[in-house]
């Protein structure tokens, strides 16, 4: 059902806008033209862009004086690392410090639990910029983050940084459905050389068999075909304030930081409130928070 009204643009031409619960049309009589679709802040392009893809990135999506408070805070809780911490060391991924006690041992790799860290971290959680995308990206009104794992200030230092290898970050979720949206915003530069992430477009669409992956189900570098798909990586290049949306099933991958400075970036992942966490698993260790209104 829809409803009506009309108005003047300019004195030379009209418009008539209809609403509806969710959509709205701008149309100028003059050229009976629809000129802007909206479901929300993404037009119906960017969205199939996600949808094909399984991923988007959204430039500035963040105002400058958000990626300065936010570095701010960071600055000062991670010499020394202010718990709760995932360090390099725990991963034992390519080039992580052996141990706690080995050289670079104390590297944080992810300050955990970012949401509850400050209210800059909550307010960028629950601003209508993200929540906004990702009711159109998981098509439903109620969108939750989740406070396990992906809730996190991902710190990549040069020096003690790691590899992560290719995977879809199902491996870390146990949901009803491989539904969830990860919001990855950029503090600072971010390119392969600094350990940004590289994504392969429409990978969330595969269906592979469980031999392509290895036993810690990341991408295995021994099969021709995995080396073809890999053959069609791109690299994610993002400015601070650029945001990156990727589905929870996009194969993705990071090198280590080879440059002189800290990469930093922001991560939550969130669902629609009726896919739930199947219960008794780390992804429903902590009560999942509404974000929509
Ligand atoms: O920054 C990285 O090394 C990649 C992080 C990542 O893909 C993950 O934690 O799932």
């Amino acid at each position: 059902m829809f409803c009506f009204g009309m108005g003047s643009l300019y004195s030379e031409q009209r418009f008539a806008v209809y609403w509806g619960c969710d959509t709205t049309y701008i149309r100028l009589k003059q050229r009976q033209q629809i000129l802007w679709i909206m479901n929300g802040p993404l037009t119906q392009s960017r969205q199939q862009e996600f949808n094909d893809n399984g991923y988007l990135i959204e430039r500035s999506l963040a105002s400058e004086e958000t990626v300065a408070a936010m570095n701010a805070i960071i600055e000062d809780t991670v010499r020394p690392a202010l718990a709760p911490v995932e360090y390099e060391a725990d991963v034992h991924y390519p080039g992580s410090p052996v141990s706690k006690s080995a050289p670079g041992g104390q590297t944080p790799r992810r300050l955990l639990n970012a949401y509850a860290r400050d209210v800059v971290f909550r307010d960028w959680a629950r601003s209508p910029a993200v929540v906004g995308r990702l009711q159109q990206m998981l098509n439903c009104q109620r969108v939750m983050v989740s406070q396990n794992h992906h809730n996190c200030i991902m710190t990549k230092h040069p020096g003690f940084s790691s590899v992560t290898s290719w995977h879809q970050d199902m491996r870390y979720w146990s949901f009803d459905q491989p539904e969830l949206v990860s919001v990855w915003l950029a503090l600072g530069n971010e390119t392969p050389d600094n350990g940004g992430l590289m994504l392969i477009p429409g990978s969330h669409k595969l269906d592979l068999p469980r031999g392509r992956l290895d036993a810690a189900l990341f991408l295995r570098t021994d099969i021709a075909d995995n080396e073809a798909l890999i053959n069609n990586a791109i690299p994610a290049e993002l400015n601070a304030g650029d945001t990156l949306f990727f589905h929870c099933r996009t194969f993705h991958a990071a090198s280590q930081n080879d440059s002189q400075a800290l990469k930093k970036s922001l991560v939550y992942t969130y669902h629609c409130e009726n896919n739930r966490a199947i219960p008794e698993t780390r992804s429903a260790n902590h009560a999942d928070i509404v974000v929509s209104s």
